[in-house]
């Protein structure tokens, strides 16, 4: 997948193919709220596991059963279809 940063019209076209993600100029950013902190670190451990196969990481902060994400490629300075990639499979793992 092209490691090419997405510039602000790209990321506008795929932010609003997802639900609750927010541009944050050199990331794309989503603040998960769960019911416990159970279900949040469930959530990180089903992701970290497909972030992992990816190759590709989140920054991410938890907590109690908030998790905030930000995701872009650090290798290419910016937000990358990558990052949308594994946005999608966050929220599909969320239950979104
Ligand atoms: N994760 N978010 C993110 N961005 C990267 O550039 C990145 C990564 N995980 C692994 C990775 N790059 C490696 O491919 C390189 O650091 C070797």
């Amino acid at each position: 997948m092209s490691r090419e940063t997405l510039d602000a019209a790209a990321r506008q076209t795929e932010l609003a193919k997802l639900k609750g993600w927010s541009d944050a100029g050199d990331a794309v950013a989503k603040t998960f709220r769960f019911r416990d902190f159970s279900e949040a670190f469930g959530f990180m451990t089903r992701a970290a596991l497909v972030a992992e196969k990816m190759d590709h990481h989140p920054d991410w902060k938890n907590v109690y059963k908030t998790v905030e994400v930000r995701l872009s490629t650090h290798d290419a300075g910016g937000v990358t279809a990558l990052d949308f990639k594994l946005a999608a499979a966050m929220d599909k793992i969320a239950g979104a």
